[in-house]
């Protein structure tokens, strides 16, 4: 029997997600209703394209190492929030549930609004956050996510979707098209730089806040093309050897199977008024690279 488009299965820490599979069988997402986190996006050629580290607590008992960790409504420690904000391990609903479990295309709507402890938070806005995820007709991953504000007051927040991409290999790993680009290194107390490299590569931790980034960015030993709307900045991260043995849910090797790249809107933050909806998107596509 084929395979429904839109399916709830149980992972192995016993925590709900959605599975998303394309009608040809092969390309598929996993969603966690535990921080509409996705731990899983198989492409058309069957290549597992995200990075999910074999040490992640998949209980719920803290935010899921790898996959796409959702930063909401803080990004970092760009605020008073604990670091990446409370989207990421608060539990989502699935929007409109009957009529979703019932799709004939791989996509679903999860949603979370204000609940007693972000109203009790440095963030305290009524809101709804909606993230639509959607396995395309070519196989790739389109991430949707609207922020409505249903407050009275106006607010602003820092979002960013933390995506871990496997990679074939680091050190061959490259990310081009940020040369000349301003960024904030993380890895050096913040300091703002600017670069100078035809293309930013892996000898070393590297945890840099581009502004102003392209839409379209590549990393070849992914595979993948990233494409972003509506978040202006992107992220570049990787641990190296030092920080990943600091990481109790990420191996020791762990640092050598990833490269992060994250759109991100952090320097010039969303400001929300009463009644309107910020909204980004993200499509990642396999290249044949
Ligand atoms: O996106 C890069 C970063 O901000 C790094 O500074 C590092 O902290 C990473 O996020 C992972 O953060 P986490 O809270 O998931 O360990």
């Amino acid at each position: 029997m084929a395979s429904k488009p839109v399916s709830l299965n149980t992972g192995p820490g016993g925590l709900s997600h959605v599975t998303l599979r394309h009608a040809a069988g092969v390309a598929k997402a996993d969603i966690y209703l535990f921080g509409a986190h996705v731990t899983s996006w198989v492409a058309a050629s069957g290549r597992e394209m995200l990075y999910l580290s074999p040490t992640a607590h998949l209980d719920g008992t803290k935010a899921i190492r790898g996959g796409i960790p959702v930063c909401f409504p803080q990004f970092g420690k760009h605020g008073p929030l604990k670091q990446h904000g409370f989207a990421r391990t608060a539990t989502w609903r699935i929007e409109d549930e009957d009529a979703a479990m019932s799709s004939t295309t791989p996509t679903v709507t999860l949603a979370m609004s204000e609940t007693p402890d972000t109203v009790a938070s440095d963030w305290p806005f009524r809101f709804k956050a909606m993230l639509t995820f959607a396995i395309l007709d070519d196989g790739n991953l389109s991430i949707k996510m609207a922020v409505e504000n249903r407050d009275e007051r106006v607010f602003d927040f820092s979002t960013a979707l933390h995506s871990y991409f496997t990679v074939d290999n680091l050190d061959d790993s490259r990310v081009p098209g940020l040369s000349g680009l301003t960024y904030a290194d993380n890895a050096n107390a913040g300091a703002e730089e600017k670069d100078k490299e035809p293309f930013v590569s892996f000898g070393k931790e590297v945890d840099r806040l581009y502004y102003g980034a392209p839409d379209e960015i590549e990393l070849a030993s992914a595979h993948l093309k990233l494409m972003k709307t509506n978040y202006p900045d992107a992220v570049v991260w990787n641990c190296y050897k030092e920080k990943a043995a600091a990481l109790s849910d990420l191996p020791d090797d762990g640092w050598l199977r990833y490269v992060c790249i994250e759109p991100a809107r952090v320097r010039e933050k969303a400001v929300v008024t009463p009644g309107a909806t910020w909204a980004g998107r993200l499509i990642l596509k396999e290249t044949a690279s």
